[in-house]
């Protein structure tokens, strides 16, 4: 039996902000995963700088944890076989220059304004997704919505 994989998306203060974004990447992860949680919120200095500590000392660190706290955020816990790898793929590279000229399909080809402004996160490991899920949702236990929602992973 093959499990769900869950992954940590996080909809960028730029993509919040423009409808026209918005609504697509919310029928893309409705037509590619189970939405677990959701949540919108604004991330001040401390949060972003805890969330984003593997960052520090690179050199888009400032202007990442700046851009991060400057709007709203949408998180989304999301639950797919492969989730992690799933959904970074449908983001495209972080690049967004790379993601226009090599995967036009993909979100940041198509949504995204530079570098930093790549419309979206995924967490790029289990390990990640576990510690991110847990700094956003930290009531949410997959034991407890395993449960619930059995029928999901049978
Ligand atoms: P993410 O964590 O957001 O899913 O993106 P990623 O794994 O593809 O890229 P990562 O290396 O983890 O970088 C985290 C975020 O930092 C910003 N960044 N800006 N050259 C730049 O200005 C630059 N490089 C990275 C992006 O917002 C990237 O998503
Ligand atoms: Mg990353």
């Amino acid at each position: 039996m093959q499990q769900l994989q869950l992954t940590l998306a996080i909809i960028k203060p730029h993509a919040v902000k423009n409808p026209v974004a918005l609504s697509f990447i919310r029928n893309v992860l409705k037509q590619n995963f189970i939405v677990v949680k959701t949540k919108r919120v604004t991330l001040d200095q401390n949060a972003a700088s805890v969330f984003y500590k593997e960052h520090v000392g690179k050199f888009f660190y400032n202007r990442l944890t700046t851009f991060m706290t400057s709007g709203s955020i949408d998180l989304h816990v999301l639950a797919h076989m492969n989730a992690i790898q799933l959904w970074r793929k449908i983001l495209g590279p972080t690049s967004v220059y790379k993601g226009q000229f090599q995967e036009p399909y993909c979100l940041r080809g198509m949504f995204g304004l530079s570098d930093t402004r790549n419309v979206a996160h995924g967490s790029d490991s289990p390990d990640s997704a576990e510690r991110e899920i847990k700094f956003f949702f930290p009531e949410f236990s997959v034991y407890q919505w395993r449960k619930e929602d059995e029928e999901w992973y049978r």
